[in-house]
């Protein structure tokens, strides 16, 4: 399932205490697949996100149902980390997922 990560535009800084790199490198680190939309610095004019999740501060992650989740990002990346960030909604859907079959792999009913 691919999520959005609302950030901010800074992308270059990648240290351990950057709130939206925080969460980024925790999303690569588990594989998770993303899309990056980067907002403007100022907060006011951070229209997307505050529309989204009721407030002004990145990162906040978008679910493709719509949904959202915002925390501290170091509880984000915890949360992430600890490979709940999906919690229960369910994966993709079937028509989504690639099913690979046997016969994918070019083994036949006889197993040859
Ligand atoms: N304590 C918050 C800080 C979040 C934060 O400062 N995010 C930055 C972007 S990396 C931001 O939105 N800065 C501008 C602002 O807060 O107005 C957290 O860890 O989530």
């Amino acid at each position: 399932m691919a999520v959005k990560l609302h950030r901010c535009s800074v992308l270059w800084a990648k240290f351990g205490a950057h709130p939206c790199w925080r969460v980024q490198r925790e999303l690569d680190a588990k594989g998770i697949s993303y899309e990056i939309v980067t907002g403007p610095l100022s907060r006011k004019k951070r229209t997307v996100v505050s529309a989204l999740s009721g407030q002004a501060a990145y990162p906040v992650i978008e679910f493709e149902d719509g949904s959202f989740y915002r925390e501290q990002s170091k509880e984000m990346a915890a949360r992430i980390r600890s490979g709940e960030l999906f919690g229960s909604r369910a994966a993709a859907p079937v028509d989504e997922i690639t099913v690979m079959s046997d016969a994918d792999e070019g083994v036949d009913a006889d197993g040859g």
